[in-house]
């Protein structure tokens, strides 16, 4: 039986562990940044290369015993090349946000000037914000999305580099439903000298299976968390130019972080090997497929979704437009099994702990094997959610029907 040993040894981790599989596999998952690893990723994680310190990279390590190491890393850099066709590779940070702050290390000083998305107009934490290292320690300036469209104006972005000149342009988000023009923001940089960072951790699998565009060929650097649209293991790679390797690699280790964890490298190394496979692209086509028909049905209900509709996995939906709030359907949603993360539309008027809008997502369910039919049944149900969000005998209905609905749509065991 699967978890024997913990079982044996530590009832009260168990236990946990075991309701919080029985939750995952009886509630909808549409938090944009989630996904269900498959068991090999899983197993991968669970391995005896967790025992292992190994400061440095392949061939030049600070502690002995690496050389069987040394492979696993060397795969899974291998690996990511094929796959986003990357010149250099270093799949040592542990997330996404360490491995921005790697980055910025490995580019800039501190106070240097950099633009990046705001945080209310579907940007991260770790792009700028006052709150946040990156706009602590960097003099960070800010644009945003046009207001009328909700789509990001390059106008304003060419605007704002010509008149303030920074020496890094950041291009990606964490809730933005719109494909990044990267071939214009690599213009704008070079009108001015500055360097280009992509983040592309909520992408990355929609790019690794076709149906993006691609930045790592023309962008000095790239970052993209793994556990996302990618499907491995919590952690993060950059990727960047050749000239930027010794940079690059010396931000990671000793600049920010201490022993890679190998074992999650090779849960990585386990996840690019499926990414690379042909089904990976079907995987990637119907995440796409099911965010567009969900919207759609969202708007066909009468919700505002931000920027009208998705060319990704995510979407902005502005509840303010049923009259109500982030949190409120988050509430709603948690009580008939759907997670659902809060999210601020641009300009929004609400504080971030209770936004106007939710940000919702497929790549999860599509991972159940969940399409088209499946996503028309979820929307209204949410919706029904939300006319009786004080009616617990009718949400404990709804809970009664998603419940059924998952057990059609198990998480993959194989
Ligand atoms: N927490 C991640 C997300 O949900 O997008 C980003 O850090």
């Amino acid at each position: 039986m699967k978890y024997d040993h913990l079982k044996n040894q530590d009832e009260q981790v168990f236990a946990i562990v075991e309701r919080e599989e029985q939750r995952q596999n009886e509630e909808i998952e549409l938090i944009a940044s989630e996904n269900y690893v498959t068991p090999a990723v899983l197993e991968a994680m669970a391995t005896v290369l967790t025992n292992k310190y190994s400061e440095g990279y392949p061939g030049h390590r600070y502690y002995g015993g690496n050389y069987i190491i040394d492979d696993i890393e060397n795969l899974a850099i291998e690996r990511v090349k094929k796959l986003f066709d990357a010149e250099h590779v270093n799949v040592q940070p542990l997330s996404g946000s360490p491995a921005n702050a790697a980055v910025y290390m490995a580019f800039l000083n501190p106070g240097d000037k950099v633009l990046g998305l705001k945080l209310d107009h579907g940007g991260h934490l770790s792009h700028g914000h006052s709150v946040n290292f990156s706009g602590r320690l960097y003099n960070f300036v800010q644009y945003g999305v046009n207001p009328e469209t909700g789509i990001i104006d390059m106008d304003e972005v060419r605007e704002i580099a010509l008149r303030e000149k920074p020496k890094m342009i950041v291009a990606g988000f964490s809730a933005y439903s719109r494909e990044i023009d990267w071939q214009k923001f690599k213009d704008i940089a070079d009108e001015i000298g500055a360097y280009t960072f992509a983040d592309i951790a909520h992408i990355a699998g929609l790019i690794a299976g076709k149906q993006l565009k691609n930045p790592v060929p023309i962008f000095d650097v790239v970052s993209t968390t793994t556990h996302k649209t990618l499907r491995g293991p919590r952690g993060a790679i950059i990727m960047c130019k050749e000239k930027y390797a010794k940079q690059v690699n010396s931000a990671v280790f000793p600049g920010m972080q201490g022993g890679p964890h190998d074992h999650i490298t090779a849960a990585k190394a386990v996840a690019f090997g499926e990414a690379l496979k042909p089904e990976f692209i079907e995987y990637a086509a119907q995440i796409i497929k099911n965010a567009k028909t969900m919207a759609a049905e969202f708007l066909n209900l009468g919700y505002r979704i931000v920027s009208g509709g998705t060319d990704n996995h995510l979407m902005v939906v502005d509840l303010s437009s049923k009259g109500l709030a982030g949190k409120e359907a988050e509430i709603a949603w948690e009580k008939i099994g759907i997670s659902v993360s809060r999210s601020t539309i641009p300009n929004d008027p609400n504080p971030p702990m209770n936004p106007s809008g939710v940000r919702l997502g497929t790549p999860a369910i599509t991972t159940r094997g969940m399409k088209e039919a499946e996503m028309k049944l979820i929307v209204s149900l949410m919706d029904k959610a939300l006319m009786n969000k004080d009616d617990e005998i009718k949400l404990a209905e709804l809970k009664e029907e998603i419940k059924k609905m998952c057990a059609q749509f198990p998480i993959p065991t194989k």
